[in-house]
């Protein structure tokens, strides 16, 4: 176990709030009042919080259709998060795009699209746009381990190694794409050896220990920044749920017996509270204070969004093409 750092108890609520949001959507999902598919991230929640603990307002965030934790990590709105998939028109999309498409450009998450490695490619076109101006800017993107099979990350690995570019590739390696194992998908082919041979500088760790996530991603962030180096970051996780949707499929039996068990044990927001009663001296006290925080903070957006109108027909063509 590493030491306790610094900013444990930010990654702390940041992984409470992304699992208690969470947990809220899927207990509303059932009344049919969010009408568009929802990819949760339970589980997997440290690699939001310990990457986007290293970035700066400015640095740009891309992400994919399990994007909620990213959004909410990298500072985006919960208020228009939680209307957007109610469809309403106080979204971040104005209510068109739901749980997929979510966007906050004060927060500098510039967007999540579930096109598959769709979002790859446009991460390495804010990362060229930062180094032609200037700009100091890292660019950060979210995908899963599903991305290698799209001929488009290979792509834009070339490209980002090719041009150097401040660039940090994200890989959630969840090990399935929908129920397909990644070693039906890639066998004998590790994805870090696919990466380094785009000629990534290539880092894995344990995606559910929020604290070996932030050792790693700050020294894959800083390369990025300082050196124009791209950073290939896999990072081994777990989704607990269902591909889409809110509830578990363990009933399907895609995953072998016990596998999801065994993950839960792992359980990167249990594991962090262990290091901090341990090595902090939290009492009881101090995570029941983080619950009613986050709680009152998530009561306060399910009643934005219920406020909130529905987008008004009468735009209902706009927006679709650039003006
Ligand atoms: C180009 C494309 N092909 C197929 C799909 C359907 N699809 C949606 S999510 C997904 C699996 C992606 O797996 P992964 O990238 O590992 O992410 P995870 O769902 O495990 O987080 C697929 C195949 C899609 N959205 N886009
Ligand atoms: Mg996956």
């Amino acid at each position: 176990m590493t030491q306790p750092m610094q900013s444990l108890p930010e990654m702390y609520h940041t992984m409470l709030r992304i699992r208690r949001v969470e947990e809220a959507l899927a207990e509303r999902y059932p009344d049919q009042e969010m009408r568009c598919p929802m990819h949760l991230c339970t589980g997997q929640e440290a690699v939001a919080a310990g990457v986007s603990i290293h970035l700066r307002q400015e640095d740009v965030v891309f992400s994919n259709h399990r994007a909620h934790g990213h959004y909410l990590a990298k500072g985006g709105s919960l208020d228009a998060m939680v209307a957007e998939i109610y469809g309403k028109s106080g979204g971040c999309c104005g209510g068109r795009g739901g749980s997929m498409h979510l966007v906050d450009l004060e927060a500098g998450f510039l967007g999540s699209a579930p096109i598959v490695a769709g979002t790859v490619p446009l991460a390495v076109g804010a990362a060229w746009a930062s180094k032609l101006h200037d700009r100091d800017q890292v660019a950060v993107v979210y995908f899963g381990d599903g991305c290698f099979e799209e001929g488009v990350l290979h792509e834009t690995m070339n490209f980002a190694s090719l041009k150097q570019l401040p660039v940090v590739f994200v890989c959630e390696n969840n090990g399935y794409s929908v129920y397909t194992p990644l070693a039906e998908r890639q066998p004998d082919r590790p994805i870090l050896e696919i990466a380094r041979a785009h000629k990534l500088s290539v880092d894995e760790g344990d995606g559910n220990d929020v604290q070996d996530v932030a050792i790693r991603a700050g020294k894959a962030i800083q390369a990025a920044r300082e050196q124009f180096k791209p950073q290939f970051l896999e990072l081994h996780t777990y989704r607990w749920l269902e591909h889409v949707g809110p509830y578990e499929d363990d009933h399907l039996g895609y995953r072998p017996a016990g596998e999801l068990k065994k993950w839960r044990k792992r359980c990167p927001i249990q594991r962090t509270a262990q290091v901090l009663t341990e090595e902090y001296g939290w009492s009881q006290a101090d995570f029941d204070k983080r619950e009613k925080w986050v709680a009152k903070e998530i009561e306060a957006a399910f009643q934005f969004s219920k406020e909130s109108p529905p987008p008004d027909s009468i735009t209902a063509s706009q927006f679709v093409y650039a003006e």
